[in-house]
């Protein structure tokens, strides 16, 4: 039995085994139900999310420019492998001095992270 390598965040999973009566009837061995006739795999999940956040605290730029921010996707813990797809939204936030749709265009949307991909880029104008 092959286990696929999916690129889905989907946890553990388990898959019952279960041996058919044989069809001669000479071999005797017990129906369904009894015990030695079935077993649980499981399937571990080797996909990690992983941790989601921006390239820097700051970013600067000139009037009429357009900047490009990075999103980074890192192991949550040093050694830990990524794998499945992540998918963050972002969005400007009117927090600070600039006005949105007056000092820049109001910017959101998704990124998705396929895979084991650490790194995407979004365009602020
Ligand atoms: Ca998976």
């Amino acid at each position: 039995m092959t286990i696929l390598n999916n690129a889905i965040l989907d946890g553990n999973r388990s898959v019952t085994l279960q041996l058919f009566p044989p069809s001669s009837p000479a071999a005797a061995a017990p129906d369904r139900g009894v015990p030695g006739t079935s077993a649980t795999l499981t399937i571990v999940d080797d996909d990690t999310a992983g941790v989601i956040k921006l390239s820097s605290a700051a970013y600067s730029g000139a009037e009429g420019t357009s900047v490009v921010v990075t999103i980074l996707r890192a192991p949550a813990t040093a050694g830990a492998s990524l794998g499945g797809n992540v998918s963050v939204e972002y969005f400007t936030s009117n927090n600070a001095s600039a006005i949105g749709g007056v000092d820049y265009t109001v910017t959101s949307g998704t990124v998705t992270f396929s895979g084991t991909e650490t790194t995407k880029a979004v365009s602020i104008r």
